[in-house]
């Protein structure tokens, strides 16, 4: 039979035979290694789980493959469309091999996102429920926002839009920090179908002016400036410099909304542009609170997210209204186990696609309670998240493995001080969580009570793909275990054959789900060429994926030159270019090596032009070039100088041998005949530590 019936609190998902990546196991045995410590969730927490047993997940995961679009149109009905999708449930053309690559879910439904978020869930008599809890940097400032005010507020910001000019498929530039104007200008822009493009706060003014230059925003919504710790960061300033640098490529923008955030700099000190710049709190409140929805197609734009690439231009990821909704709710609902009376928090923010899915749309989907803190984790001190935790009385907390390790280093009495209670389901996100700092998570914070769901899943991807149910099956700390409903994931190796069984290679995904990106902005072809045709027939994610003999998931890092600071996604190239930017840089390779908190750090060999002297001042302002054109957040944390680089004889450079020399693996150089020069890592070796 499809599921072998066995006590469910022994057995984990079963579909031998029919979806190969799922292969029955029977607990009890002796564990031999990682692969056999398993975590089961509390008989309590299973009986009451939206998911209770692996045989309910098989079920639905089985009916979902089967038969997607009853799976999909079933779950899309319960929420408010203005006029039904078409014949077609999902148009897909997922293999390159037979044309442009197509994705279309719910095409000829007409909806509205902030709609659904908001109206909606007001009719259906949240409106007194609390939308947003805001917990502002410094400890004692807070807010609040229920469904009712958070529309209200969302109406008049979109009718200011609306106001100058912003029609459906407008851009708009967001660059705010963590306040609740942030989700409010998100929503705003939907109820109006402009398309928001949310630019992480942390980003350098030449990255959000590369970002302005491709989407050619109606206007640029900020802030003066935010405090997040100790450190007061002027937005404003940021933005100024950006719209001056993106000016040289008309159409130059001509509006910029600026929040006044008087606890980080006061109005008097905000630079300004007369005519161009207008403070949020002077225009937004003499709007009116209702506007009506601008009603659009299912495959209309909802937002670009830009996010790192293999080469040095950000890719410009486009995600459309319809799919997105529906994926966005339903994986929320089903990996944090939603409940109605749930308090959730993500510490993520907005300015990733984490954010986007999973602090604002998804939740407000489900009418849930959300927290937005805008300050640093550790700011007073290493126990304010568990401070927050109590004070709101969390029940969802998720987070990332890198502030997992970095709380972990402080130590527990930070987090024992708090009493936790509340919390009920843990989730971890952004890159592989090792099994150290998951056992760290589920003993010391969850008390060994919460289950811990480790979402793997991408910008790309909208939603997540790869995730613990948490009430259905037992979890291996590490592992991000079972594809969600409708997602098939496949293991293939160099050539792109599917490899069965116990086995490791390249993850990729079948057929398309309804929170995939459409197309990466403006360049489809590019879209077809790095997500599609590097292994035919499939979606590539970019990672490395083993499967083991249970069929759980085990995620193993970027497989492209992609390295993964602390969550977030750095291109190798990107920070290349702009060391070689650098007037005394002539060449740069950049590599990522193992880093205790961040996961993984950013290692850069640097080759400096004729004569120039190696220096501890130009370190430091090749570092600071980084910063400056990148973030902060892309800052190497190592120049090795080197008098030259390896290379092919072609002039490719061997990144596989930097990467050795970085982690100082000297003795698995492996085969260094075809460089073209073979003493030049003996040179490369000799000045590590110079
Ligand atoms: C959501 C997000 C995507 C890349 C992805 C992978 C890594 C994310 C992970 C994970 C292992 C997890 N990643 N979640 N690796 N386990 N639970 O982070 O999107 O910023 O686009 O990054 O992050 O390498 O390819 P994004």
């Amino acid at each position: 039979s499809y599921l072998r019936h066995v006590d469910s609190r022994k057995l984990m998902p079963n579909g031998a035979g029919h979806i190969p990546h799922l292969k029955a196991v029977i607990l009890g045995e002796a564990l031999a290694s990682e692969e056999d410590d398993l975590v089961l969730p509390s008989k309590e927490f299973s009986d009451q789980a939206n998911v209770h047993s692996p045989e309910q997940y098989m079920e639905m995961y089985k009916r979902s493959i089967e038969d997607p679009d009853g799976f999909w149109s079933e779950i899309a009905s319960q929420f408010y469309w203005k006029q039904k999708w078409g014949e077609k449930v999902c148009d897909e053309n997922f293999d390159v091999r037979d044309g442009k690559i197509k994705i279309e879910w719910f095409k000829g439904g007409i909806t509205n996102v902030c709609y659904n978020c908001l109206d909606r869930n007001i009719e259906a008599g949240l409106g007194d429920k609390v939308a947003l809890y805001w917990e502002g940097n410094e400890p004692g400032l807070d807010g609040s926002l229920t469904y009712s005010q958070l529309l209200n507020q969302v109406c008049q910001v979109a009718n200011y839009l609306k106001d100058i000019g912003v029609k459906k498929g407008d851009a708009v530039i967001v660059y705010l920090p963590m306040i609740n104007e942030l989700p409010i200008t998100m929503l705003a822009c939907a109820r109006i179908g402009a398309v928001h493009s949310v630019v992480f706060a942390g980003f350098s003014a030449e990255s959000l002016a590369q970002r302005i230059t491709d989407c050619k925003p109606k206007a640029v919504i900020t802030c003066n400036a935010v405090r997040r710790g100790t450190k007061p960061i002027l937005l404003k300033d940021i933005v100024d410099a950006a719209i001056n640098d993106s000016a040289k490529d008309p159409p130059s923008l001509d509006v910029c909304l600026v929040y006044d955030n008087p606890v980080a700099l006061k109005r008097e000190d905000t630079k300004w542009t007369q005519g161009r710049d207008i403070w949020w709190q002077d225009v937004i409140p003499k709007y009116p609170s209702t506007c009506p929805v601008e009603w659009v197609d299912a495959e209309d734009p909802l937002f670009l997210l830009y996010t790192s690439g293999s080469t040095g231009k950000p890719k410009g990821v486009l995600h459309t209204a319809g799919g997105y909704m529906v994926y966005t709710a339903t994986t929320f609902k089903y990996a944090f186990d939603y409940k109605p009376s749930d308090i959730y928090w993500c510490t993520a923010d907005c300015g990733w696609i984490t954010g986007h899915s999973y602090v604002t749309y998804g939740p407000l989907l489900n009418g849930a309670t959300v927290l937005v803190y805008e300050g640093a984790p550790n700011y007073p001190d290493a126990g304010r998240c568990w401070d927050i935790v109590d004070k709101y009385k969390v029940s969802i907390f998720y987070t990332a493995p890198t502030l997992v390790r970095s709380l972990m280093r402080d130590g527990e009495a930070y987090v024992t001080r708090y009493s936790r209670k509340s919390l009920r389901v843990l989730g971890s996100v952004g890159e592989p969580i090792n099994p150290s700092a998951w056992r760290w998570f589920y003993n010391v914070v969850g008390d060994s009570r919460c289950p811990i769901s480790d979402t793997w899943w991408q910008t790309e991807t909208g939603g997540f793909m790869i995730t613990p149910l948490p009430g259905a099956w037992a979890q291996k700390p590490g592992s991000a275990t079972f594809p969600f409903f409708g997602i098939q994931p496949v293991i293939v190796d160099e050539k792109g054959v599917e490899i069965d069984g116990e086995c490791s290679g390249y993850l990729c995904i079948k057929k398309s789900w309804p929170g995939a990106f459409r197309t990466l902005y403006g360049d489809h072809e590019r879209y077809e060429t790095t997500y599609f045709k590097p292994f035919a027939g499939y979606y590539f994610s970019g990672d490395g994926c083993r499967r083991d003999k249970d069929g759980y998931h085990w995620l193993t890092g970027r497989v492209d030159d992609v390295i993964n600071v602390s969550g977030h996604r750095i291109g190798t190239a990107e920070v290349e270019s702009a060391l070689v930017s650098h007037p005394q840089c002539a060449e740069a390779a950049v590599v990522g090596v193992e880093h205790e908190v961040k996961g993984q750090g950013i290692y850069a060999f640097v080759t400096l032009v004729d004569s120039v002297p190696y220096s501890e001042d130009l370190r430091k302002d090749l570092i600071l070039t980084v910063r400056k054109q990148i973030g902060a957040f892309a800052a190497p944390d190592k120049i090795h100088w080197a008098p030259g680089l390896p290379k092919t004889r072609s002039g490719k450079i061997m990144r596989r041998i930097l990467r050795k020399i970085a982690s100082r693996q000297l003795d698995e150089l492996g085969d260094t005949s075809t460089l073209a020069d073979p003493n030049v890592v003996k040179q490369l070796i000799e000045f590590s530590d110079s």
